[in-house]
């Protein structure tokens, strides 16, 4: 099955539990499950209204049997289930759970693109990503995440989150 990762973050709210239920929620979707979850950062907001809240950051790895296409729209479902409203770009939001890389492939479609168009800039996606898939190639630049990563002149505010995050692990021993 195919290897996928989904950059995962949030700023309002209980944004830890609610990154854990999406977590969950994606390790439930039909023929999908959840191998790899990064550490969680605490990242500065990159664009959207200003003095918005500092942003939880985070990546997975997902392996699926469903399509980029079938994917991106449970994904979405996820969002909405834990109470995502869209109202400002970039703005304050519960969760979002991006598509970022899909093993090698390149998707192009109006409102699905990966990899995700300005994952190679945002020190908040590659850092948590560099931990599961460091030495994944991106398929249009032709370089590993490591190297994409430092070759950032500026990775801007990320800030490893001290506490732990292992929804995966908490839902097999039964706790969550
Ligand atoms: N997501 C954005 C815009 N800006 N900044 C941080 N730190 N983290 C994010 O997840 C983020 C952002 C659009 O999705
Ligand atoms: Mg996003
Ligand atoms: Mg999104």
């Amino acid at each position: 099955m195919p290897r996928v990762y989904v950059a995962i973050g949030g700023n309002i709210g209980e944004v830890k539990d609610n990154l854990a239920r999406a977590v969950m929620a994606v390790d439930s979707l039909y023929s999908t499950k959840v191998t790899g979850v990064s550490h969680l950062y605490e990242t500065a907001p990159v664009g959207g209204p200003a003095g918005q809240p500092v942003f939880l950051n985070g990546a997975i790895e997902v392996e699926t049997g469903l399509s980029p296409r079938e994917l991106l729209t449970a994904l979405l479902e996820i969002e909405r289930s834990l109470g995502r409203v869209r109202e400002v770009v970039d703005g304050p939001r519960t969760v979002d759970l991006d598509v970022i890389l899909w093993d090698g492939e390149i998707v192009e479609e109006a409102d699905l693109v990966i990899p995700h168009p300005r994952m190679h800039k945002r020190g908040f996606v590659l850092v948590p990503l560099e931990e599961l898939a460091g030495d994944s190639i991106h398929p249009i630049l032709k370089k590993s995440i490591s190297a994409i990563l430092a070759d950032l002149d500026d990775p801007g505010g990320v800030e490893r989150h001290k506490g732990s995050f292992s929804p995966i692990s908490e839902l097999e021993k039964g706790k969550m």
